[in-house]
């Protein structure tokens, strides 16, 4: 028993000396979103795995390095609305749970886009197109449905999504087939009917082309000019290593800020890889075979690579930086290299090294170079 008592009497005084020690400091490393605070959001696409917890080291990254989630596959329409009569708000409901864990800025993607469309949309039981108005309902029953689901969680929508090829005309999708251009104005006025505090964003791939600026700027304009709601425009940012030129990207940058909305940078990546077509953009209909040539790097990256890669991203990083005031958040499309679409497309089964973590979710170089050039740019 006198034991028992002595024991407790010298942890006792141990954990008193202990208590009166001074703490030893543990220096935090900063995180993308603190060092970019007040600049603009730093943006993820969110997974399956990820909204489900599945990926524990990517929903770690998640919340430590960003602070704006958006959905990358669960809530277009063929995933959210299958049948005309039925929704499906399983995954979609798991990547808000996820976001407003973590206090994000919660982003939606995306309401009316040609690809990954439900199959029954824009045609009838006979695979003919609809007519106009069955058209316009069935647009503005999904919007209603999905915007009354999230009303007040999610902040921003990209509402229209690739509706412009690089020419500057009109892609030429079954929404434009059956009801020409006044796709676009319908669904940001039932939008934001749906929920008037919502941010409305028309989003695009390719944005540094000329005549696809211009498309866009007008467009901005013509749904401005009709009353309508549009808070942003969203440059994709799909980049290539020596495609576009940071000079033309600037130009679209500064045009859509001069259109009087905020520009963001809505899913960016950087491929390593050769690309057969440079004008390919993120047209996923387009696909080439897969030859040995076309991956040459499936074990890693030899360094001058890496370095080059890490110098084409950091010199966008300073350009979001210059213009800071006119961007109001930055999205990486995807956590980890991985995670990323850019393994297979447009060639299936490569190994491709396009975001800011890597495979085992270490920070790349890239990471300490954007946090450093934040503090820089006070
Ligand atoms: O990253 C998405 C990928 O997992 C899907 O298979 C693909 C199908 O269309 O869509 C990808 O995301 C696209 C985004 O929704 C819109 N812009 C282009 C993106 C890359 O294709």
């Amino acid at each position: 028993m006198k034991i028992h008592y002595f024991a407790i009497a010298v942890a006792l005084s141990f954990l008193a000396l202990l208590s009166g020690c001074k703490k030893t400091e543990v220096k935090e490393e900063p995180s993308l979103k603190s060092a970019l605070e007040g600049k603009f959001l730093m943006g993820v696409a969110v997974n399956d795995l990820q909204a489900s917890g599945v990926d524990t080291a990517g929903v770690r990254l998640i919340n430590e390095q960003f602070n704006s989630v958006v959905a990358e596959n669960c809530m277009k329409s063929e995933v959210i609305h299958p049948e005309e009569d039925r929704y499906d708000f399983t995954k979609a409901d798991r990547f808000v749970a996820l976001g407003e864990k973590q206090h994000a800025f919660i982003v939606g993607h995306t309401l009316i886009w040609h690809s990954q469309l439900a199959p029954w949309f824009c045609v009838d039981k006979n695979g003919k197109n609809v007519s106009r108005e069955v058209l316009i309902k069935r647009m503005r029953d999904h919007i209603y449905t999905v915007f009354a689901r999230y009303k007040g969680r999610i902040k921003g929508w990209d509402v229209v999504n690739e509706a412009f090829e690089d020419d500057g005309s009109y892609r030429k999708t079954k929404f434009y087939d059956i009801l020409g251009k006044d796709y676009i104005p319908l669904a940001f006025q039932f939008a934001h009917e749906a929920d008037p505090d919502a941010e409305l964003y028309y989003n695009d791939f390719s944005m540094a082309h000329k005549a696809k600026r211009e498309a866009v700027v007008r467009l901005v304009g013509e749904l401005k000019a009709k009353g309508l709601r549009i808070d942003g425009v969203g440059m994709q940012t799909h980049l290539q290593m020596d495609f576009p030129p940071v000079k033309d990207y600037e130009e679209s940058l500064l045009a859509f800020a001069n259109a009087g909305v905020k520009v963001m940078i809505t899913e960016m990546d950087l491929t390593i890889l050769p690309t057969p077509d440079r004008n390919i953009g993120a047209n996923v209909g387009r696909n080439f075979a897969y030859s040995k040539e076309m991956n040459p790097y499936p074990d890693a990256l030899p360094d001058s690579v890496a370095a080059a890669w890490t110098a084409r991203m950091e010199a966008f990083f300073n350009l979001f930086l210059k213009h800071s005031d006119k961007i109001s958040r930055v999205t990486m499309w995807g956590v980890a290299d991985s995670d990323s679409w850019r393994n297979d497309w447009p060639v299936r089964g490569r190994t491709d090294y396009p975001l800011l973590f890597d495979r085992q979710h270490h920070p790349k170089p890239i990471v300490a170079a954007i946090i450093k050039a934040a503090s820089e740019n006070k």
